[in-house]
């Protein structure tokens, strides 16, 4: 089992108060930061522990935090993305839930680093619970003295408030969030100019996921450097993944990055391998945003050389062989699976989730979604998938947000890894209404 710096005291009753969080050292990363050190120290120790952007991307945070304009007389904000709604990716929902004082915590430190005086959790509006239990956590945090005026004496002033989402999946994507917040339809905004310039209210912004924020108090308690031991190359420290699919043991883990994906797979630490005694088929490693890998490039590798949980290892290759660490939504498919039906499933997502506003985006995912369709009801043609492709192509890297290479990669990795299984759909019409592919083929 690797470090827990996240989830070590996830277990222990009541480490969601405010009290029992404090017993198990909490808050004095806090302490640490307002009495002993300046904005820019926190900056630079965020910028040495190498933490990259846990909700998706793996932009580096201090890189971002350093980009942050700093006009005289203007306000600046931090906004947390709890906007979870990656399929396969529950990781946020949990550290909310069950330790909620260890975002507060990294809000109030990542606020004073970077200058703001007023920052938002922009919580999935259909997350209540959540919602209930930060605000409670914001409460207690204020009776104590960490948040308002003249927090623990230091002269710094902080107002923190909580924010029901849209209620759509692109208010995840931070301009559509930052639009949302501004209490308009979540649009994405066309970057540059990236938040950091020009975000809330045209105000430099920095928009952090909550494992990202969460992560800044371990950083400050052990010190950038000491966190970037954890990890390999690029990919330093601790990831929390969400494990579901055909596995024995799926929910949360926090993972060392830099752990091999096989032993992620069967190691009983993690999801003690596949349920029923199956074989491995692929991984979608990232949420459904990412290309889908197959067995084939997971296990058994060439020169034993193993792929790794770290943003290179799982990009290795491109767009060809890899696939993304994304927000580590981690989702199994055994060999009884049908991938077709799988990213059919995706395309069905996009198509709903598309804000519409660029043509690409708007009629390619629809299209998508109903070539597909035809497909898995038996009514497919040979052509079909070179037209996926095609309609994929066009699409990626041609919009204003990720939305359309989400929408993209896993239609076209699916193709290229599984174009066997897709012809079987043309050849075997009757058989694919009623039959899962994976049986009928193995
Ligand atoms: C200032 C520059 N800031 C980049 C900032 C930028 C953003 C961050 C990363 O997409 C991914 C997507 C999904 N000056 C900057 C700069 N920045 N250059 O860096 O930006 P970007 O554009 O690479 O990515 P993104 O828009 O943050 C996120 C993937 O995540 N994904 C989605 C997850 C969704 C959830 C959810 O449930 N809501 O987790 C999953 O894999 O496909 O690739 O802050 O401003 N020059
Ligand atoms: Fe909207 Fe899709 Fe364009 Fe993103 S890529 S702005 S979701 S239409």
């Amino acid at each position: 089992m690797g470090r827990k710096l996240l989830l070590e005291h996830i277990n222990v009753p009541g480490i969601n108060t405010l009290k029992v969080y404090r017993e198990k050292g909490g808050y004095k990363a806090l302490e640490k930061a307002i009495k002993t050190m300046s904005s820019d120290d926190l900056v630079e120790e965020v910028k040495k522990s190498g933490l990259r952007g846990r909700g998706g991307a793996g932009f580096p945070t201090g890189m971002k935090w350093s980009f942050l304009a700093k006009p005289e007389g203007v306000a600046r904000y931090l906004v947390c993305n709890a906007d979870e709604s990656e399929p396969g990716t529950f990781k946020d929902r949990y550290l909310m839930t069950y330790i909620p004082h260890a975002l507060i915590e990294g809000m109030i430190v990542s606020s004073f680093a970077l200058g703001a005086n007023t920052s938002y959790i922009y919580v999935r509006g259909e997350m209540m619970p959540q919602i209930r239990i930060l605000e409670k956590a914001i409460a207690e945090a204020k009776e104590a003295g960490f948040l308002g005026k003249n927090i623990l004496g230091s002269g710094y002033d902080l107002e923190l408030y909580v924010q029901p989402g849209g209620g759509a999946y692109i208010c995840g994507e931070e301009t559509a969030l930052l639009e949302s917040l501004e209490g308009k339809r979540g649009n994405p905004r066309i970057k540059p100019p990236f938040p950091a310039i020009a975000g809330l209210y045209g105000c430099p912004t920095v928009v952090n996921n909550v494992e990202s924020i969460a992560a800044i108090v371990p950083i400050i308690n052990m010190g950038g450097d000491e966190y970037a031991k954890i990890g390999v190359g690029r990919s330093t420290g601790t990831k929390l993944i969400s494990a579901s699919g055909n596995i024995n043991k799926p929910g949360v883990y926090e993972i060392e990055l830099g752990l091999s994906v096989e032993d992620f797979i069967y190691s009983d630490d993690y999801c003690g391998g596949i349920a029923n005694g199956k074989r491995l088929k692929a991984v979608v490693a990232g949420g459904s945003s990412v290309p889908i890998l197959p067995a084939n490039l997971i296990l058994n590798l060439a020169n034993g050389e193993k792929r790794l949980m770290s943003y290179e290892s799982l990009s290795e290759g491109g767009f060809i062989t890899g696939t993304m660490l994304g927000s580590g939504g981690f989702v199994v498919l055994d060999e009884d699976q049908s991938v077709v039906r799988n990213t059919w499933n995706f395309a069905r997502f996009y198509s709903h989730e598309s804000c519409g506003q660029c043509s690409p985006c708007r009629e390619g995912t629809g299209w998508m979604e109903k070539v597909l369709h035809r497909l898995v009801n038996g009514k497919g043609k040979m052509s079909d998938m070179d037209l996926l492709v095609d309609v994929a192509k066009k699409i990626e890297g041609n919009t204003i947000c990720p939305l359309g290479d989400a929408a993209a990669w896993p239609v076209a990795s699916a193709i290229r890894h599984f174009r066997d299984e897709f012809e079987w759909y043309v050849n075997n019409p009757e058989l694919s209404q009623k039959q899962n592919y994976g049986l009928a083929h193995y």
